[in-house]
């Protein structure tokens, strides 16, 4: 594997989008006692449910430590890859490489900066070396040349792209002082064409209410096709999440895409009932030190847009919600060639991310 120092859009690499082919997607068995409850087991059965709907259309490879090897082979379907691998928790998404693809079929992969969600300033844990080292490790397990782009802090949740020139991120993320302060906006939109083989990069300005990634995207919004996207959606205006949506609404009915379509946007409702910890949640997990720390009571950043596009389903968090069902009959529409794959979520979500988080999609080349 070459560790290369030039920029995958002078070199001619892309991000193609989530529901393009993909040769497989990347996990990792999640162990960590103050991310996940009760030592985790409750949140391997969910990895478990999850990584066997992915199996079914494409190939899953799941990163495991020394320690859980025997458990995660014996919870897992055969078909699911386990390789060995040191980390600090279990977001692919984030800690994965995010792959580009030459028009002439060759794959490389990103290694962005990694500081667990803001660093010192208001990272989620400490260290985050084992995670920071993921993206190349994996690269070389599958053979990919891998861009060195550790000295800007990103995280694969914080982009979505529509693999036509259109690139989707946050201010309230990427702008965040726990990543890249020194950047200015045009520095970092510069930066995010010239790893994405983008032209166009549409800033919304929120995320989900109380997301702790400073606001990913990829829990608010996502493309569905070009030209398309599913917009996290309240209707209630005395919840705080509706001033996040509205804000980002106003942003997409501007916005053309690089292709100088106008976006077409489909509400996608957020669960009727917050989504809350509870107090024996809160006695599962362990505390280290110096580490936020989650309250009874407190509403977690719960949404369906926290989907996986797989090559024949979408895998769709659920919360046990009456919007569970109203949700699932919406991306169905969106997604028509596609099975809808619904899975309980809330286990993933008291680690603070989705289904989303928890993939990293290895495009076809
Ligand atoms: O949502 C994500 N992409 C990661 C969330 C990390 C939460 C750590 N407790």
């Amino acid at each position: 594997m070459h560790i290369l120092h030039t920029q995958p859009k002078a070199d001619g690499f892309f991000m193609p989008a989530e529901f393009a082919p993909h040769d497989g997607c990347i996990m990792i068995w999640p162990e960590r006692s103050d991310s996940w409850r009760n030592g985790a087991y409750a949140a391997r059965n969910a990895f478990v449910k999850i990584a066997a709907a992915i199996a079914a259309s494409e190939e899953v490879t799941m990163l495991v430590s020394n320690q859980q090897y025997e458990t995660a082979r014996a919870m897992l379907p055969p078909e699911v890859r386990l390789v060995e691998c040191t980390t600090d928790d279990a977001w692919a998404r984030d800690t994965a490489p995010t792959f580009v693809l030459h028009p002439d079929g060759r794959r490389r992969g990103i290694d962005w900066g990694f500081n667990a969600w803001g660093g010192l300033t208001d990272g989620l844990y400490f260290p985050w070396d084992n995670d920071n080292h993921v993206a190349r490790k994996v690269c070389d397990l599958f053979r990919c040349d891998c861009y060195s782009m550790r000295d800007f802090i990103l995280e694969g949740g914080s982009i979505h792209s529509d693999g036509e020139g259109t690139i989707l991120t946050t201010e309230a993320c990427l702008l965040s002082k726990g990543r890249n302060p020194q950047m200015t906006k045009a520095e970092i939109t510069e930066m995010l064409c010239d790893c994405l083989g983008a032209k166009t990069v549409i800033w919304l300005p929120r995320g989900i209410y109380q997301d702790e990634t400073n606001e990913h995207v990829d829990n608010i919004c996502a493309f569905t096709e070009p030209g398309k996207v599913v917009l996290a959606w309240t209707d209630d205006k005395s919840d705080p999440q509706y001033a996040l949506s509205q804000a980002c609404l106003d942003v997409l009915e501007q916005a053309t895409d690089a292709k100088g379509r106008h976006i077409q946007v489909q509400k996608l409702p957020i669960p009727a009932k917050p989504v809350c910890m509870t107090e024996e949640e809160c006695m599962g997990l362990d505390f280290w030190d110096g580490e936020p720390t989650r309250t009874p009571g407190e509403r977690l950043a719960a949404s369906y847009v926290n989907f996986y596009i797989s090559n024949k389903s979408v895998i769709v968090p659920q919360f046990d919600d009456p919007m569970d069902a109203v949700a699932i009959k919406i991306l169905q529409n969106c997604f028509p060639t596609r099975n809808i794959v619904p899975i309980a979520a809330r286990e993933i979500l008291i680690g603070g991310g989705n289904i989303h988080c928890i993939t990293q999609q290895i495009p076809k080349n």
